[in-house]
């Protein structure tokens, strides 16, 4: 039986949102267009002219990728087409960029997105993805202000990630569970494939980049070592699994349990993560899935955002893997007030 395309999924959960008058059902309608475009691209990305370095550095220091500006270009063109949105914010972007046209005067919500996370894994042919969270303007009319990104994670209505990788998904997340689509390339549609998703209570699989251990905060430090024992009983040694893509990374903690951890470092003593388009959209699917997001004490989407660009650290992915790893900070570590 042909499984339920996205636009049906979409329409037919949009009596979840009785005041909704299908604004957000269009809005996820044109991630859904730029996803498939992008997807394209990173797809050839070998045959084509696109791999690479543009040359230029972004706000985050980080070398711009030329499948990077392709990407901030494709969701920045459907999502200020589609006139849903009055303002988008993007990690390629040190500005927001207010959407001011005649059909997206109504606007009710905005975007802050990462569109290409991982992009350095782009010329070696690894999974990549983009990161996505929408918001309800707080400002009354006009183009976005930077005001309407400044909300705390727990006023997203919607978040959700699409992952380039051996195929196509789109994942997201309304605030009522986790559905996740898988691009079928014959028919051009992102059809249901992994409906209500929930991660697993516990895991074995700990996601970290072990390279910035001498920098890790003491308790970072012992929960690694304790992922390292020997423990029948409790499946350990876990298995050590980091792409360098947190949506990878993230993407298969969600489905066989684990928990991924971005934490303070020397070179990041505030984190590497973004909190705007990165740690609390992640984290808002995570929590709807059944597991846990914080800073190693404190909850992603209760951190109040005071700067576009902010980052902060992460622990995300199975709740009792995450509570574990925060019993390790609060004993050993000086936790950061974030
Ligand atoms: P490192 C990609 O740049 C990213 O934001 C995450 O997607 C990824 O998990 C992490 O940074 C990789 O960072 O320092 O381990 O290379």
């Amino acid at each position: 039986m042909k499984s339920k395309t996205l636009g049906q999924f979409i329409i037919e959960k949009q009596a979840d949102f009785p005041f909704a008058k299908g604004e957000l059902s269009r809005l996820l309608r044109d991630i859904g267009i730029a996803a498939k475009i992008v997807n394209r691209e990173v797809n050839k990305a070998g045959l084509v002219e696109i791999l690479g370095e543009t040359g230029e550095t972004n706000i985050q220091g980080e070398k711009v990728k030329k499948l990077d500006v392709f990407a901030n270009e494709q969701f920045i063109a459907a999502l200020s087409a589609g006139g849903e949105v009055c303002a988008i914010a993007s990690e390629e972007n040190d500005e927001i960029i207010p959407v001011d046209s005649a059909i997206s005067k109504n606007a009710k919500y905005v975007v802050a997105m990462d569109p290409l996370d991982g992009s350095s894994n782009i010329d070696v042919n690894v999974s990549v993805g983009t990161i996505f969270s929408i918001y309800r303007r707080t400002s009354l009319s006009g183009p976005g202000t930077l005001e309407d990104f400044m909300q705390r994670g727990t006023e997203q209505i919607a978040a959700g990630y699409i992952i380039y990788g051996s195929s196509c998904m789109l994942v997201y997340t309304t605030g009522k569970g986790v559905n996740g689509f898988t691009l079928d390339p014959s028919i051009g549609e992102f059809c249901l494939s992994h409906p209500n998703m929930m991660t697993r209570k516990d895991g074995n699989v700990y996601s970290v980049n072990e390279g910035n251990y001498l920098h890790f905060p003491d308790g970072v430090k012992k929960y690694i070592k304790y992922c390292q024992e020997e423990d029948k009983a409790s499946s350990r040694p876990y298995s050590s699994r980091y792409i360098g893509s947190g949506v990878a990374d993230i993407h298969r903690n969600l489905i066989v349990g684990g928990i991924y951890i971005y934490p303070t470092t020397t070179k990041s003593p505030k984190g590497k993560l973004r909190l705007l388009y990165e740690c609390n959209p992640l984290a808002f699917i995570i929590e709807q899935a059944g597991g846990k997001a914080t800073t190693g004490s404190k909850r992603i989407m209760e951190i109040d955002i005071k700067e576009l660009h902010q980052r902060t650290p992460l622990f995300c992915g199975s709740a009792d893997m995450v509570d574990k790893a925060m019993e390790f900070m609060s004993k050993y570590s000086t936790t950061e007030k974030v």
